[in-house]
């Protein structure tokens, strides 16, 4: 199954256009279109183009949805087979669509139908060439990259078979660098197999592309930002430079005291940093490193893993907690079958897709998320944001199918993640899991474990797609793959292989939304945007706390300006989304500076005398 619909989060309206058909009535859909077009076509005609697209759109996507549910939770050949037919059937729907609706690209007709077409024109992730053999290889390499990724492990010397699940717990927690280097090498043996197929998919999904008018699939994703594809491109870049100067304090700080933990033989001051020692798989977020870094005589005192555990805190638990944020904001309890369908845990007996996802089956209230959950405070944060995607798929429900989806990518990402960041001391203790709130002398320490997972992340957010985007555009050849990757790693992160690389190694494939078709920049927008919604949600509740501090739990003032935006789907261009509830119409990451400006003080008289950069 592809990109569509496995991810649900998003899936959602792309699912909607990739799956906009089935049998006798797309065929009669097409005939119509083409008729009319060499007549002269009226609004009018596109509303009936609209209106029976919708349906079909409907029918495949719960169609879809619900065979990429079943390989993702069963992976086998059969199940990987049935959710390729139905990808396909739903990819040559979407790209159909599409070209039926460019036919009123000069027709009158009203904004919100022209909005509509265009949704139709630009929403596939992976569209395929209009040739029904490489559209179904093309849903099978997705298939079969998907099944890859989830079926992953790696064998340790010891003779130990992990999962990605208990290696990515010994990158969180081992500080032995030979062990780390192990885990780090160990999952990277599952790509160079994906490779093949990686540069068979790139050649179609480009080919579907360009029939539809797209220099390449890069393009075609960047052109999903109600803005020209070029200007997208750039407002990744100015926002970037916003948050660069922090990064680059973060960054040098970390690197020295990694020096002490592991000797500046291992990581040399002047170098970028080895990229197994930072707590994480894909060295994206450094909070599991927080304690080798933790300021002195400013550390909070609790650990939120060990005060799950002490709180008997067991899966549903974690899960029903973050569920009790949104209600507390006054949105509706989950459904009774988001408890009985959902995946919270892994199967000892069957192969899944464990990473995160949040599922909308049937735009109704068939909504569920698929999760291997570990027991941590990193997971509990995670949990939010599948909650966030839920929720706001609830929220949109009421809309037109075109619209049943973020205002922009980001915007899917940034809402759980906005309630997390209200998951502070305050409530923490509100809930029970913490007795006493640290003061204000401890900020620092919390500021620092933030930085840690969210501006951390910010250039890795931005590498992934600056990479696919080259790949797409053929300016990254085959040969090329892995060294660009490990360039973008070290120009942005300034991460580098701990190792020199095989020839073979294909280690983008060795991060999920690579092999899964998803692409990524969405992340990137996630982490500013989750600050300005947390600036402006702090604002409505009338915090008066430090916004690091801020919680708008249990605010209903709050919850009902977050709904006003989610509601809005994608209804109307991203920007009026975001000004409903920010007042802005432009991204902007001042919010996250703000947010941070303490730690970047302290950080820089850290560094002083450090030789930064990488
Ligand atoms: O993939 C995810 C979510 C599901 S949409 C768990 N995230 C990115 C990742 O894990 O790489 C959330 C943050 C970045
Ligand atoms: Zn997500």
């Amino acid at each position: 199954m592809k990109s569509t619909f496995k991810l649900t989060t998003v899936a959602i309206l792309v699912a909607a256009s990739i799956s906009a058909c089935n049998g006798d009535s797309t065929a009669k859909n097409d005939t119509q279109a083409t008729n009319t077009a060499s007549q002269a076509l009226t609004a009018q005609d596109a509303e009936k183009f609209l209106t029976e697209t919708a349906k079909e759109m409907v029918q495949l996507n719960l169609e879809g949805s619900r065979a990429a549910w079943i390989n993702s939770n069963f992976i086998t050949e059969d199940t990987s087979a049935l959710a390729a037919a139905a990808d396909q059937k739903s990819t040559e729907a979407g790209v159909r669509f599409a070209m039926a609706a460019a036919k009123f690209d000069h027709v009158d007709v009203s904004a919100d139908q022209r909005r509509k077409l265009n949704i139709l024109k630009q929403s596939l992730v992976m569209p395929a060439p209009q040739d029904s053999a490489k559209s179904a290889e093309l849903a099978k390499i997705g298939a079969e990259l998907n099944s890859m990724y989830g079926k992953g492990n790696y064998t340790t010397k010891a003779g130990d078979t992990l999962s990605l699940g208990q290696m990515t717990a010994k990158m969180a927690t081992s500080r032995d660098y030979d062990e780390l280097l192990e885990m780090w090498q160990g999952w990277r043996t599952i790509s160079p197999d994906m490779k093949p197929l990686y540069i068979r998919q790139a050649e179609l999904g480009n080919e579907g592309a360009q029939g539809l008018g797209y220099p390449d699939l890069g393009a075609m994703w960047r052109s999903n930002y109600d803005m020209p594809a070029d200007e997208f491109a750039k407002e990744l870049d100015r926002l970037w430079g916003q948050v660069k100067p922090l990064y680059d304090d973060l960054h040098c700080y970390v690197r020295s005291e990694l020096g002490e933990t592991y000797g500046e033989d291992k990581v040399p001051q002047d170098q970028p940093i080895p990229a197994h020692l930072l707590g994480n798989m894909w060295a994206q977020s450094w909070g599991n490193i927080y304690d080798l870094v933790a300021p002195e005589n400013a550390d909070p005192g609790y650990d939120v893993t060990q005060q799950l555990a002490a709180n008997n805190y067991d899966e549903i638990k974690m899960v029903k907690g973050a569920e009790g944020f949104f209600t507390s904001l006054g949105f509706e309890a989950l459904p009774e079958t988001f408890w009985q369908r959902s995946l919270f845990t892994k199967p000892a007996d069957r192969d899944v897709v464990c990473h995160a996802s949040a599922w909308d089956l049937d735009a109704k209230d068939d909504i569920r998320i698929k999760m291997c959950i570990q027991k941590t405070g990193e997971e509990f944060s995670v949990i939010h944001h599948e909650l966030g995607h839920n929720f706001y798929q609830r929220a949109y429900q009421n809309q037109p199918v075109y619209y049943q989806n973020s205002a922009n990518d980001g915007f899917h990402e940034a809402i759980g993640d906005t309630i997390a960041l209200s998951v502070t001391p305050k409530y923490l203790k509100e809930i029970g899991l913490i007795d006493t709130i640290p003061d204000e002398s401890k900020d620092i320490g919390l500021l620092m474990k933030m930085a840690l997972e969210k501006i951390a992340f910010i250039p890795f957010g931005l590498m992934v797609d600056q990479w696919r985007w080259k790949v797409y555009s053929g300016e990254v050849t085959p040969e090329n793959y892995n060294t660009a990757w490990w360039e973008l790693r070290e120009k942005y992160q300034g991460v580098t292989a701990p190792v020199e690389r095989d020839a073979n190694a294909f280690d983008p494939g060795a991060k999920y939304h690579v092999p899964g078709g998803v692409p990524y920049s969405r992340y990137f927008l996630a982490h500013i945007q989750q600050f300005e919604f947390h600036r402006a949600l702090c604002e409505i509740s009338g915090n008066t706390d430090p916004i690091h501090r801020c919680s708008i739990y249990n605010n209903k003032d709050a919850g009902t300006a977050l709904n006003t935006m989610l509601e809005m789907g994608s209804s109307k261009p991203w920007q009026e989304a975001y000004k409903v509830l920010t007042g802005n119409e432009q991204m902007d990451a001042t919010a996250i500076i703000d947010y941070f400006a303490p730690l970047h003080s302290w950080l820089k008289e850290k560094n002083q005398g450090k030789q930064c950069g990488f």
